[in-house]
């Protein structure tokens, strides 16, 4: 009954190359641990599950001997003076969750020692140290100093209470309310593992869109068993706020910010759940957004409404994510256009302790957007990533799509906001405008699927986002090598190829859903697979003609400043390059232009022949995936292996009905045959 999925990237599986396993075995000799707080028996625990797993040795402790290899493990107060003398240089370059990893020499005797200024930040050393032999790293000569660039790294759970998970494709909520408080699942201590291992450290429990019963004594109850399970790992939990809560649980007649009462029930509130959880993250809040409520329906604007619950937590340190996801019903020209509008004017307004968590792009998470206008406009308030994680666009957990391509391209595009130079990643780093508080959030794809993410591919995704967290500069590639060898295997047989269709995926997923800058076009409402077509929903901006705007002209909306406008949102240097078709990045082409079929590409093709030859590529690349995988056999276990083929397999037979419906559809309008090489809809 073994299922390896759950396992994740933990699996330590036994390292057969007899002649590294016994290197390290040579170089790991006995065990010191520092201190006995709860995170480093964890990192013991670790330690001994991994090498147990990878050398096929229990590993006992000891205090330190006088012979050579010890692994030292603990915080720099436990360390004895000859060491933290040698590591002085270390120490000043971390922060208070960084960690160092360094051979040194103890009285002529060599030893790594892991050691951080906290607990936390040893904890971190030693999962990153366990990485270096599930890659098959040498450990030989080591110097690692390590800190996370981005102080708050979360992963949203749109988890509801009845454990119905919005957008989620992996079962339901791992969160069993009803056995909580008293009954700790295996899973809770699980998810904390694999959190801790990449450097997550907050996690918000429930969905944005809220139930303001998450904040009475009963839940909080619950969520502060939770709390205690993730402690000893590094990890806060946080909760999302429903606006009207003082309405709805607190008997108030309103949730105007201004009002006194109100005011003194959020104060209240902060009170009760810290004498509860004293080290609780902060809330998460969603308002005036696709009906949730929020200040604006007291005539308050987000400032009001974030400023008043930042009031009540930061005595106890608390913060407060204040989403900028908001687009009113009102104003229908250009959806993508609201979010800037709302928050920009407010830049320098919002108390110290808030976040504004901003979307990678304006419209919805879609397959490929330009970077969000708000990056690099906010000099004076800081802007916390939301990623979705989640592939609520992107074929739910069916389609394998490597998404740190996605994550990766947002985070490196260059908003020119203080010159060149100026990427989203230094804005969400802080680094760009001397922000202190940081932060980024992955709104999860977790579940209680026995492989927790519905297909083993997509826990490279809870994984990737997790990294990148860490340290939004890495590379997708070194995410991927990584991710690979610590799930499956070490072979290059086997990394080398399935690295390359994982760093293709992205690309091809855009091919056959949303070429050219095309978006929202997926089936309205669940919005898995094709709908380009008219929808009879109730709002415009939620059909998907609004965004294509095909018709016997062209296709793409305008959103030049002969269109909508949005494009003046950017830096000059940006909105220049949008506005003018020929230096507008093709992969951007139809978000920023309606564009007549036969417009020539850079490549000579007309728009039309263009846009049918990406469907068709996005299909040849899953067929690649496939035969790929297919040949993958003898590095993967049966399970794992035939799970992800069948996945594959319908992907494959999913892309082709991407492409049918998209061209068919289309075709309507350009009036045009298809081009030599696209197959012909069945
Ligand atoms: O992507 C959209 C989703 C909603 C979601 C909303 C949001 C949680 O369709 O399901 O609500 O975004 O991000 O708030």
């Amino acid at each position: 009954f073994a299922n390896d999925g759950y396992k994740l990237w933990l699996q330590y599986n036994y390292i057969k190359n007899e002649t590294l396993r016994n290197t390290y075995k040579l170089q790991i000799k006995n065990l010191n641990p520092l201190g006995d707080s709860e995170t480093i028996k964890v990192a013991l625990n670790e330690l001994q599950l991994g090498l147990n797993g990878m050398l096929g040795e229990a590993y006992a402790t000891n205090s330190i001997t006088t012979k050579e290899y010890n692994l030292i493990f603990g915080s720099k107060t436990h360390l004895a003076q000859d060491i933290s003398i040698q590591l002085a240089n270390e120490f000043n370059q971390i922060n208070d969750e960084g960690f160092i990893i360094k051979s040194i020499f103890l009285k002529g005797k060599k030893q790594i020692v892991i050691t951080a200024k906290t607990d936390i930040g040893v904890l971190y050393g030693v999962y990153h140290f366990l990485k270096l032999l599930q890659t098959n790293t040498s450990i030989e000569k080591l110097t690692i100093v390590e800190s996370p660039k981005i102080k708050v790294r979360t992963l949203n759970h749109w988890d509801n209470l009845d454990r119905t998970v919005e957008r989620g494709y992996s079962g339901a909520s791992i969160w069993d309310w009803h056995r909580l408080p008293d009954y700790i699942d295996q899973r809770y201590i699980d998810y904390a593992r694999a959190n801790a291992s990449i450097g997550i450290n907050g996690t918000v429990l429930n969905n944005v869109n809220a139930n303001a019963l998450i904040l009475t004594p009963p839940y909080l109850e619950k969520v502060k068993a939770l709390s205690e399970v993730f402690r000893p790992y590094g990890i806060k939990v946080y909760l999302t706020a429903r606006f009207s809560a003082p309405i709805e649980i607190g008997g108030l007649k309103t949730a105007d910010p201004y009002d006194a009462d109100v005011i003194k029930w959020w104060q209240d509130k902060a009170a009760e759940i810290y004498n509860l959880i004293p080290d609780f993250g902060g809330l998460l809040v969603k308002a005036n957004s696709e009906g949730q409520p929020g200040p604006q329906n007291y005539d308050r604007n987000h400032v009001d409404g974030a400023n008043m619950l930042a009031s009540a937590l930061e005595s106890f340190g608390g913060i407060v994510m204040w989403r900028a996801f908001v687009y009113s019903e009102h104003d229908t020209t250009d959806r993508a256009k609201q979010a800037y509008s709302e928050f920009v004017p407010y830049d320098g307004q919002f108390k110290d302790n808030v976040l504004v968590q901003v979307k990678n792009g304006a419209i919805d998470f879609q397959p490929r957007e330009p970077f969000h206008p708000m990056f690099g406009a906010m000099p004076k308030t800081p802007l916390m990533m939301e990623f979705q994680i989640t592939q609520e666009y992107l074929g739910f957990s069916t389609h394998s799509i490597f998404l740190p391509k996605l994550y990766e391209e947002t985070l490196k595009t260059d908003t020119y906001r203080k010159g060149k130079g100026s990427i989203v990643a230094k804005d969400i780093d802080g680094s760009l405008n001397d922000k202190t508080l940081t932060g980024m959030a992955g709104v999860s794809n977790i579940g209680s699927d026995i492989n927790w993410t519905g297909n083993v591919m997509l826990q490279a995704n809870w994984y990737g986002f997790g990294r990148l967290a860490w340290n939004p500069y890495l590379s997708s590639e070194d995410i991927a090598d990584e991710w690979l060898r610590m799930t499956f295997s070490n072979e290059e047989n086997f990394v080398k190829p399935i690295k390359q269709i994982m760093l293709a995926s992205r690309e091809a997923v855009v091919n056959y859903m949303t070429p050219f800058g095309l978006h929202h076009i997926m089936d309205t409402g669940h919005h898995y697979g094709p709908g380009p077509w008219v929808s009879n929903l109730s709002r415009p901006e939620w059909n998907p003609v609004y965004y294509h705007k095909a018709d016997k002209q062209g296709i793409g909306f305008n959103r030049t400043a002969t269109g909508s406008h949005a494009t003046e949102q950017y830096a000059p240097e940006v909105a220049n390059m949008f506005n003018n078709i020929e230096t507008c990045p093709e992969k951007d082409l139809l978000w920023f232009h309606h564009v007549p079929w036969d417009y020539k590409l850079k490549d000579g093709n007309t728009l039309w022949d263009g846009m049918a030859l990406k469907y068709q590529e996005g299909v040849n690349q899953v067929e690649t995936m496939v035969k790929t995988w297919n040949t993958m056999k003898p590095y993967v276990d049966a399970q794992r292996f035939r799970e992800i083929q069948t996945l594959l397999n319908i992907q494959y037979k999913e892309a082709t009905w991407w492409r049918d419906a998209c061209l068919l559809y289309f075709q309507q309008f350009s009036e045009k045959p298809l081009p030599k090489g696209v197959e012909k809809p069945t």
